[in-house]
């Protein structure tokens, strides 16, 4: 292996050493506590760290990091504590998620590291949130994250690449091309030749490396770093490499052709490395049985406290509140009693130019959102008055920009990602649902997100414009659901939701954006997540709804004028207001849950079974159900008509009155 030590002194060489050696060290006693059953799982990076250490030594201290699965060389050159590591291998508390994740799925913000979720190829875009943040910050930064061959398979990949690409971001994207994902080998992984082909194609540089060189992959990342720090722009590094040992301890390496092996050792990047330095005179034989012999006793330190600390005790309040970041909101009201007419569609931007206002680390992504102001026009003007840097058109990569909302998390600021529509939010429900709602529990980190979706039917959108897909978050915990259905409700509601820490999936009507206008308050002021309204008051029966049920239930109310129904509007679908839904079962006794979203799994379900868990004594009837047909939405109107509840609601309005 040919080494080139440059201009670099024996210092750094020796510092390099000791951070190869490190990792190395401590796999080699991780295998040994494997086989002695001490510790669960391992994913080896024998024969890989020149990459981890090489990269993450050539960055700047306070630079993010984004590692994986194999990639301990990163944690240990940023001096992550040896027994807070353990800890963390071992499930205990004092590791970096309090026994929640296993492995290398933890970040930590005072190491300038975020680490992955399981599904590898959604870390990418987080750097990408990083970066972001910081070229808004005007800060000379890079981002670092890895990626192996195989997770670079994932739509992800492309994402993240792309996006980096068109925004500039300066991102140093790693391959680590080892040949294999888990037992399959690159050709059957992917047909094209290498992965610095696909850097030009993507519009960026790309530079493949030996990536088990220890100062080749120093050097070049270190004067990739600079370069991009003077010049924002996404990098592709492919690190040629192999993994010495099977995908995890447990899964073997019978797949891969012994030859490859022997090749491979030959290459040991920490062998050659001590080899070069011996040659060089930089190091003595004594030297490094010492540098090994301090290793050793910091490793076995580590270990010992670890082993020593006991594991959790489960505390069910402790668990339940992390999900979310402890936030108590002091809703705001408006300064003045000044009020303008508004349609719910001039709510909804009234709130977002106000919060745009409030808070300048508020960050506007989404298709077409910037000079035409967003399909729906709710963003018109935005560009003029707040700039590009913060109204940004996006590409169509759902999945990257909601992860870049995380990363942007991670610096501080704010995010409103808006779905063109709330169907398509489907393309980026990884990163809503494990990586924004499980961030806070599993490390620490919340996700300042706002994802704006334009929901429901009525319109003869068909199947792929007009779903109702709130039930999907509102089973996710950690994200926060909310459902205006009046334009007073929009505005409040939405700047809530910019104000809330966590992740608020915010759902807007398109049906309600032109049809229903109300006095509102000119004045910015927020309306309390978790609170539902009684928008009428009743004695016969009481329908708890949200959104368009709303209107249905109010249309209904007076054509029975004979009936006096109560209307509960939740307004806030996780959490949801428990205590209003009692007070009203209580009152009436007679219960429709009526929602516009399909029937099986719907909230309905949920809302019914509480109440007959816990309300079952102020039950005059059985509690119903009103929702739409458990079929895709058609589109022809006459068909529409018959999916949506709205026609079958006084049968069962009449059904349960009588009951
Ligand atoms: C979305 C997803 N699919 C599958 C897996 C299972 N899995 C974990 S690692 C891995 C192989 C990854 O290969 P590569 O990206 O080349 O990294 P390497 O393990 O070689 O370092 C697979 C299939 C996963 N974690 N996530």
């Amino acid at each position: 292996m040919n080494y080139n030590r440059k201009e670099y002194s024996e210092d750094e060489l020796i510092s390099l050493y000791r951070a190869i050696l490190k990792p190395r060290m401590i796999e080699e006693r991780m295998l040994v506590l494997l086989r002695q059953g001490k510790v669960s799982k391992w994913f080896s990076g024998i024969g890989q760290e020149a990459i981890s250490v090489g990269s993450a030594m050539a960055l700047e201290q306070d630079e993010y990091i984004l590692p994986l699965h194999r990639n301990l060389g990163v944690f240990t050159s940023r001096n992550v504590p040896l027994d807070r590591l353990f800890a963390q291998f071992q499930g205990k508390k004092t590791g970096f998620t309090k026994g929640r994740d296993r492995s290398f799925h933890f970040g930590s913000n005072e190491h300038h590291i975020v680490g992955m979720i399981s599904h590898l190829g959604p870390q990418l875009a987080v750097a990408d949130g990083i970066a972001l943040s910081d070229l808004l910050d005007k800060k000379e930064k890079v981002t670092l994250v890895y990626s192996g061959d195989g997770g670079a398979s994932e739509g992800d990949f492309h994402e993240a690449l792309n996006v980096a690409a068109v925004w500039g971001l300066p991102v140093i994207f790693m391959i680590e091309n080892n040949g294999y994902g888990l037992s399959t080998p690159s050709n059957e992984q992917f047909k094209f030749k290498q992965f610095i082909d696909k850097g030009p194609a993507y519009g960026m540089d790309a530079l493949q490396i030996d990536g088990n060189n220890l100062l080749e992959v120093y050097d070049t990342v270190r004067q990739t770093a600079a370069s991009m720090r003077k010049n924002p722009r996404p990098v592709l590094i492919e690190a040629m490499t192999f993994r010495m040992r099977g995908h995890e301890e447990a899964s073997g390496t019978k797949y891969v052709p012994q030859e490859l092996f022997e090749k491979w050792a030959k290459k040991d990047p920490v062998e050659n490395y001590e080899k070069f330095l011996l040659d060089e005179l930089v190091l003595t034989q004594k030297a490094v049985e010492s540098i090994r012999e301090e290793l050793k006793a910091e490793i076995e330190e580590g270990l010992q406290t670890a082993f020593a600390t006991p594991m959790p005790v489960a505390d069910r309040q402790e668990e339940i509140a992390d999900m979310y970041k402890p936030y108590v909101q002091q809703p705001v009201a408006p300064a003045s009693s000044a009020k303008t007419e508004k349609r719910f569609v001039d709510a909804i931007s009234d709130g977002l130019r106000q919060s745009m206002e409030r808070y300048p680390e508020l960050v506007l992504m989404g298709q077409d959102i910037a000079e035409y102001g967003g399909v729906f026009k709710i963003t018109e003007g935005f560009v003029d008055k707040f700039g590009k840097e913060r109204v940004r058109n996006t590409p169509l990569c759902e999945s990257a920009i909601l992860g870049i909302g995380l990363g942007m998390s991670v610096k501080g600021k704010k995010s409103m990602v808006e779905m063109q529509f709330a169907d398509f939010v489907s393309v980026g429900f990884n990163q809503i649902v494990n990586n924004l709602a499980k961030s806070h529990y599993r490390w620490g980190q919340h996700a300042d997100v706002v994802v704006r979706m334009p929901t429901g039917a009525g319109t003869a959108a068909g199947p792929f414009h007009s779903q109702s897909n709130e039930a999907w978050f509102f089973h996710t915990p950690g994200l926060k659901v909310v459902y205006p259905s009046s334009p007073y409700d929009a505005k409040g509601l939405l700047n809530a939701a910019i104000e809330d820490p966590n992740p608020v999936m915010y759902f807007e009507h398109k049906l309600l954006y032109r049809s229903i206008s109300q006095d509102i308050p000119d004045d910015y002021y927020t309306i309390e997540i978790g609170k539902a309204k009684t928008v009428a008051e009743g004695e016969d029966l009481s329908i708890i709804t949200y959104g368009m049920g709303v209107h249905w239930a109010k249309q209904l109310q007076q054509e029975m004028p004979g009936t006096s129904i109560e209307i509960l509007d939740l307004r806030s679908l996780l959490p949801w207001d428990k205590e209003a839904v009692r007070n009203t079962v209580a009152k009436t006794g007679r219960v429709i849950i009526l929602h516009e979203d399909t029937l099986t799994g719907g909230i309905g379900g949920e809302i019914a079974a509480w109440i007959g868990e816990n309300c079952f004594e102020h039950l005059d009837g059985p509690v119903a159900r009103v929702a739409s047909l458990d079929t895709a939405i058609p589109f022809a109107p006459p068909l529409e008509a018959e999916f949506l509840p709205k026609q079958r609601l006084r049968e069962k309005v009449e059904a349960i009155l009588a009951y």
